[in-house]
């Protein structure tokens, strides 16, 4: 049995937020149908595809375990389909721009009505505000939930991460507020109205350089690059590769880096291993000596301290680094690829690396179930296609007899 096996969910999700999470509850058991719009389908089947006329892998790569109907729910016939699927469903989750449900016809009030055990779960970029009605994609969140702006260096411009934290980051978020609306339903017998804005989510990761906004106050953010010889303004700076908590950090490179972008290593030089670190490098003296010996005394010199540790990994691949000091107990992870992240046989081992097998395009790789569960296998199952359970799913969950699916094709409804 898997966790969410009899939750079922009316995915109106597209893009990336939304399919992030609705992706999560299908692995999680719950039967997701998501539903789009006919003859076009989610706007990323189309979108940085790498095969002709195959959908691609932005889509593929979102969208595992779930059933596809097409259904114009602008459509006399389409909003009659989709209101008996939220008659039916536990959750409806979401991420059009601001008001696009309701201009279909489907206010929070109108859906209540036709189930108020319904959890009905949106994605937007903001909150109520003066840019409620702005539509949002990735970067736009990274740069205005303070992500961007905390990141990059000192010198340079503000910078987005690689990281989806805007989209995946608040699909996340919203799978909990679903999660959790359900279980408060379990007491109540009522569904409530759950929205997660990008901006928000952003901030919420960001928590740390909100606390060093603060600190600013109180004098320079000694963890910072910038100190000692470094100016501070009035907002918390940007930190390049400093580790953000107590413990300075560092990103050294390793040998063969002139010919491989991703020879390198993070180092975290924390109080209680110094000494052993000091002792791999070779630099046993600074153990004696009141310039280095002390966290206090290498503050201030802390880029000298990354030079020597540099000129020691320069000596070693990422790897040797790594087999090096995590005996010792000193904090480092080699700078891993794509392509080694797509190799790395421990993580097709466990799940979080995965090869699905699609009838047009063929074997892939994509991202599994992060999140593991002992009593609730996550297996992946591949994408589907355009509308392939449109019938399966007006017949076996709608009740709908051959002729009247016949009707709904012949006005283009489905
Ligand atoms: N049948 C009929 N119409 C449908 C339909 C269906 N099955 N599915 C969608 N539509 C309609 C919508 O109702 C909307 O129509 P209106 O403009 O008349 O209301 C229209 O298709 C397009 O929806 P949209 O405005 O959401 O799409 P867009 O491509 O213009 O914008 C996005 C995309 C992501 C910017 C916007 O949806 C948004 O801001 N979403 C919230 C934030 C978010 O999730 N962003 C993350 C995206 S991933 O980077």
């Amino acid at each position: 049995m898997k966790a969410l096996e009899g939750v079922r969910i009316l995915d109106m999700t597209h893009v990336q937020s939304g399919p992030t999470c609705t992706q999560l509850l299908a692995w999680f058991g719950a039967d997701v149908i998501k539903v789009e719009r006919p003859g076009v389908g989610d706007a990323t089947r189309g979108q940085l595809r790498d095969i002709p006329d195959v959908d691609s892998l932005y889509f593929t790569m979102l969208n595992h375990n779930k059933r596809s109907i097409t259904l114009n729910t602008k459509s006399d016939k389409g909003k009659e389909i989709f209101s008996k699927l939220i008659e039916t469903c536990d959750v409806l989750a979401e991420n059009f721009a601001p008001g696009a449900l309701d201009r279909m016809g489907f206010s929070w009030e109108r859906i209540q009505e036709i189930n108020p055990r319904i959890v009905y779960a949106s994605v937007k970029g903001f909150g109520p505000g003066p840019y409620a009605d702005c539509k949002v994609y990735e970067n736009v969140a990274q740069c205005t939930g303070g992500s961007a702006s905390t990141t990059g260096f000192d010198d340079g411009p503000p910078l987005v991460t690689g990281a989806q934290i805007g989209d995946s980051g608040t699909g996340l978020n919203l799978a909990l507020g679903i999660v959790t609306a359900l279980f408060q339903r379990e007491k109540t017998g009522r569904g409530q109205r759950v929205t997660c804005a990008m901006q928000d989510g952003v901030l919420n990761l960001c928590r740390v350089k909100l606390r060093d906004q603060q600190r600013l106050k109180h004098g320079p953010l000694k963890e910072y690059p910038q100190y000692p010889n470094g100016e501070f303004g009035d907002a918390t700076p940007r930190s390049g590769n400093a580790s953000g908590g107590g413990q300075p950090g560092w990103i050294v490179k390793c040998k063969g880096w002139e010919n491989d972008d991703n020879a390198y290593t993070y180092v975290i030089t924390q109080a209680a291993s110094f000494p052993a670190l000091a002792k791999a490098m070779g630099r046993e003296e600074w153990l004696e000596d009141p310039e280095w010996s002390t966290p206090e005394a290498r503050l201030p010199k802390l880029d000298q301290v990354f030079d020597e540790i540099e000129k020691w990994t320069m000596t070693k691949t990422k790897f040797e680094v790594m087999d090096i000091l995590n005996p010792l107990n000193v904090p480092c992870g080699p700078i891993l690829s794509m392509k080694e992240l797509a190799e790395e046989p421990a993580l097709r081992d466990t799940g979080t690396v995965v090869e699905v097998d699609h009838p047009d395009r063929g074997k892939y790789l994509t991202v599994g179930n992060p999140i593991k569960l002992s009593d609730s296998p996550a297996a992946v199952e591949r994408s589907p296609l355009l509308g392939e359970h449109t019938d399966e799913i007006m017949r076996d969950v709608l009740g709908y007899s051959a002729e009247e699916i016949a009707a709904a094709k012949e006005s283009g409804a489905v």
